[in-house]
């Protein structure tokens, strides 16, 4: 039987963003974590601390900001020292792929040496905890076959990746934990990086580490480059929707919620060493899923199909656009019980509702009123 690891002080890196953000939201509240939670972030254009403004209020002793960059490490190790870390949560990233093609230098130094610089300050920290290079005396990875999925850890390191990782698939087939990895483009070149670092210190001075590479997520707060809430936000303003190349590239979808609903069951229940495929077993032409889309925003607004169709604009193809992702959950669901509970109309309808409800968070996130905001609220804690 595996025994449920728990955690005290948990350091969330990126927490202003995307899925970091609602990753503290379930903590607070599906999770039922009653410890507390440290969010360390550099609130770049796509971190927003509004985001969990609500859980600031309601949680004034048990959620703590941290202005800063992952990449400094004296901030580093004052944070694991200051707050008594003993688990971390990964998500600090350059995360958008357009982006990483027109200027990658970011994503190698977040991404990569973000990633080491953590990793380093989690081993000097928690040498005493677990014993440098134990990895060899204990078999590094806490696990046995006998004795089941985990063993308790007082010390985590989660590290939060990506499918892009494994490459392109063609018509058949699906990413398994154990396909080679094969990243083509800069993002997913310094992901599978941080991967590899993450291991490494898993193997050689037997860091407690545990890693989950996910498909596509989508739902409220994405920031409005990514392909849903771009559209969504287009078909509101009248404006093009612009698909790369012939549309028919695929991907996997997935709901936020369902992914950190994996991310703390691999936290609390993995074993250490491994690494869990997570994914929506949901895959999806962009075109198709743009028809999906409109048809749920026409039915919100009242706004003609017709109308909203004719914005689809095919537009030059990504550099080196992957054409398939798809992945292959099952070892996260038959080893640790964990399935999605979202269904994808569900959550597409919930997002669209949310962007719709949402027109102050979107003015803000791409006006000049935010960044006043965070100079006002956060400026001088950096
Ligand atoms: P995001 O871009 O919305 O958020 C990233 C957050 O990291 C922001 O709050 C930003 O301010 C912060 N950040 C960036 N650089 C930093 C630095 N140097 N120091 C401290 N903070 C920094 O990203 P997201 O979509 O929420 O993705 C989160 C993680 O999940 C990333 O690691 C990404 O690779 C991974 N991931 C994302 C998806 C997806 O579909 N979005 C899928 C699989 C994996
Ligand atoms: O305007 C667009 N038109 C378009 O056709 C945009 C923004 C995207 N696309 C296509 C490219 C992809 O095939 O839609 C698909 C999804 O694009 P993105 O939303 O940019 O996501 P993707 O490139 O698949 O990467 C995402 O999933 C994996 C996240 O951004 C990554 O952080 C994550 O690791």
């Amino acid at each position: 039987m595996s025994e449920l690891r728990s955690f005290s002080n948990i350091l969330v890196t990126g927490g202003a963003g995307f899925i970091g953000s609602n990753f503290i939201r379930y903590l607070f509240s599906d999770a039922g974590f009653g410890g507390r939670v440290v969010n360390l972030d550099a609130l770049t254009y796509a971190g927003n601390p509004q985001n969990l403004a609500d859980i600031a209020a309601v949680y004034p002793d048990r959620y703590v900001f941290v202005h800063g960059d992952i990449r400094d490490a004296a901030l580093v190790q004052k944070v694991f020292a200051e707050y008594d870390i003993d688990a971390v949560v990964h998500f600090a990233a350059e995360s958008h792929v357009d982006r990483s093609i027109l200027d990658p230098q970011s994503f190698i130094t977040t991404n990569v040496m973000g990633t080491y610089t953590l990793l380093e300050a989690a081993r000097q920290a928690w040498k005493g905890r677990y014993g440098d290079g134990a990895a060899q005396e204990t078999g590094a990875t806490g696990r046995s076959a006998d004795t089941g999925p985990s063993t308790a850890s007082s010390v985590l390191f989660h590290h939060i990746s990506t499918d892009e990782v494994y490459g392109s698939l063609g018509e058949e087939g699906a990413f398994k934990e154990t396909t080679p990895y094969d990243p083509r483009s800069p993002y997913s070149a310094s992901k599978a990086s941080s991967d590899f670092l993450v291991k490494a210190y898993g193997h050689t001075y037997g860091l407690p580490v545990t890693i989950s590479n996910c498909s596509n997520n989508y739902g409220p707060y994405q920031f409005p480059e990514k392909l849903i809430p771009l559209m969504i936000l287009n078909m509101l303003e009248g404006k093009p929707l612009p698909v790369y190349g012939d549309g028919r590239n695929i991907r996997d979808w997935l709901y936020v919620v369902d992914h950190n609903a994996a991310v703390w069951t691999i936290m609390t229940r993995g074993r250490i060493g491994e690494t869990y495929n997570i994914g929506g077993e949901n895959e999806w032409e962009n075109i198709r899923l743009l028809h999906r889309l409109i048809e749920m925003v026409a039915e919100s607004t009242g706004k003609p199909v017709r109308q909203l169709e004719e914005l689809i604009t095919y537009v030059k193809d990504r550099p080196g656009h992957d054409r398939r992702y798809a992945i292959d959950c099952s070892k996260l669901k038959n080893e640790l019980g964990w399935k999605q509970s979202v269904s994808f109309d569900e959550g597409l309808r919930h997002t669209v509702r949310w962007y719709l409800d949402n027109p102050g968070w979107i003015a803000s996130v791409r006006s000049g009123a935010y960044r006043e905001w965070i100079e006002k609220n956060y400026g001088d804690r950096s």
